[in-house]
């Protein structure tokens, strides 16, 4: 899944397609380089991100799902608003990327699929103080119990992701990261983003002997070996903005070692 920010705020992509055909035109060549999906936002949900109102969100990303999707691109919709993710499948569509999890009913209504995100607060304050006694188990019995009421209201596909960054510590990350397995196990198709965050700025920053964490622009390895990482564990979509890059790098360890053994 390619990451198609149309915001002037996200943390890693933010501003960079500042005009609806600058936004089709990348979202074209994650196709070409290899994208199933292309994931297309119009609000920012970094941490401490401001909401944007409906009819901006909308203003953003309408344009850019049509364009696509009149293409033949696989299009989903990244928002925690029924009414865009309405508008967004009336413009072309096909799956309702939800960091809230909470539109479950709208995707079963509208006959789309739905990728169910798990987070813990919302975007302006859920980096404050993240907490859990169990994250693994409580991010795990959260999407199973999402992903049930959806599967039981008539959605046909429904992805769960466990939410990397959203409401959680680095040490949280990397434990949701080493568990993955846990929520392949539950027979779900799962879904993860690591690319580009902050976790990986901070271990990048380490392993170089440095205080700082590096930039959102040379976090390229750390997104690699995660999203490797996480196809190896059984992962079936990972959500990257460097989408050849990962591509190649899953290959390499998928058919190449796969092909070998
Ligand atoms: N991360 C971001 C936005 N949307 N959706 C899913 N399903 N999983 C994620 O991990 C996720 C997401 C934040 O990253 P961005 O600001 O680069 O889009």
């Amino acid at each position: 899944m390619g990451v198609l920010n149309v915001t002037p705020d996200s943390f890693s992509d933010g501003g960079r397609h500042s005009t609806s055909a600058d936004a089709v035109a990348h979202g074209l060549q994650l196709v070409a380089d290899g994208a199933d999906w292309v994931d297309v936002g119009g609000e920012s949900t970094r941490p401490g991100a401001t909401p944007v109102e409906e009819a901006e969100e909308l203003r953003r990303v309408l344009p850019v799902v049509e364009a696509l999707a009149g293409r033949g691109v696989r299009v989903s919709i990244d928002t925690r608003k029924a009414a865009v993710a309405r508008a967004a499948v009336a413009a072309g569509a096909t799956l309702i990327n939800d960091v809230s999890a909470s539109l479950g009913d709208v995707a079963a209504d509208l006959g789309v699929a739905w990728a169910a995100m798990h987070a813990q607060g919302d975007p302006a304050t859920m980096q404050d103080d993240p907490r859990y006694d169990d994250v693994v188990a409580e991010v795990r019995e959260h999407l199973v119990r999402v992903a049930e009421r959806a599967l039981a209201a008539g959605v046909s596909e429904v992805w769960i992701d466990p939410g990397i960054g959203f409401g959680k510590t680095h040490d949280h990350n990397l434990a949701l990261l080493a568990h993955l397995p846990e929520l392949v196990a539950t027979g779900l198709p799962v879904l993860v983003g690591t690319s580009r965050k902050g976790f990986l700025g901070h271990l990048l920053g380490r392993s170089d002997g440095a205080a700082a964490p590096v930039p959102t622009d040379d976090r390229l390895e750390g997104s690699l070996a995660t999203s490797t990482w996480a196809f190896a564990c059984g992962v079936q979509m990972v959500r990257a903005h460097d989408v050849r890059a990962v591509g190649h790098a899953a290959q390499v360890v998928g058919g190449q070692i796969e092909a070998a053994a």
